[in-house]
């Protein structure tokens, strides 16, 4: 049986690219709706609906457990799908927040995500329930996942626009910037950039799959690393094939998909 991903698009690919690497003997089923992205400007019932659809359809191909790789889905459904499924499901928004406490010195905590996600505030009352000290500066920047979808991603166009949105977050004293859209770590090098070395940037898909492993062996459903199946991975998009294989094939190095 394999892990069941689920994103508005391609973003979800930044959690995969990490569970490949922690748990390569997995299987991994992957869907990316991105007819229908971004779903950052779109109203919370609308995501949970189209939540919904992609879990349905992975529950179809018998997933053992499901990872919401999308801040702006987990935001909008999690509680909800978390609690009429049988299997595990985790989101990636309580990785990310824990993995930020830990690693600020400062208690100054930033966090940049789509319109919904931040909107929601689901980063800063995680974070505030686990540490009351926290601050957290929240900032939407509604410009980065089209450039990443069009694969523009280490663009000159992708500088300047990363370069502009970021501007109100360099400010406020942040020593840690949680990159909560998964869309974020493909414009990662460009964001450490315009941030400076100082500020430590959170990736929560790799903190998310860290989670995921830990599920996986407490409800003992890892697969046996000593049987040599080869783990299988699937993706499937909403949208036109072309783009999403190139994005997919580029970012996770794979040279067939
Ligand atoms: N990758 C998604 C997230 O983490 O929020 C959202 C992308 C989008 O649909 N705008």
């Amino acid at each position: 049986q394999a892990i069941g991903f689920i994103d508005s698009g391609v973003g979800g690919l930044t959690v995969v690219k990490e569970a490949m690497r922690q748990l390569p003997n997995e299987s991994i089923y992957y869907v990316g709706d991105t007819a229908r992205c971004p779903y950052g400007p779109r109203l919370e019932e609308q995501v949970r609906q189209f939540t919904w659809e992609m879990t349905h359809f992975l529950l179809d191909k018998d997933i053992k457990m499901l990872v919401i790789a999308c801040n702006t889905a987990t935001a909008a459904a999690l509680e909800d799908i978390k609690k009429k499924l049988a299997i595990p499901v985790i989101g990636v928004i309580l990785p990310g927040s824990r993995a930020a406490i830990k690693a600020t010195t400062n208690n100054h905590i930033g966090v940049i995500g789509t319109a919904g996600t931040v909107k929601s505030d689901m980063y800063k009352k995680m974070i505030q329930s686990k540490d009351k000290k926290a601050t957290v500066n929240s900032l939407a920047c509604p410009k980065f996942v089209p450039i990443v979808e069009s694969n523009e991603y280490n663009s000159a166009i992708a500088k300047k626009v990363v370069a502009e949105t970021l501007k109100p977050m360099q400010n406020k004293g942040v020593d840690t910037l949680i990159l909560g859209c998964t869309h974020y770590p493909l414009l990662r090098p460009i964001i450490q950039n315009v941030m400076g070395k100082q500020v430590t940037l959170i990736d929560s898909g790799a903190e998310t799959v860290s989670e995921v492993s830990t599920i996986l062996d407490y409800f003992d459903i890892a697969v046996d690393s000593k049987n040599k199946e080869k783990s299988e991975r699937c993706f499937y998009t909403t949208g036109s094939t072309q783009m999403f294989q190139e994005i997919a094939s580029g970012w996770l190095g794979l040279e067939e998909m």
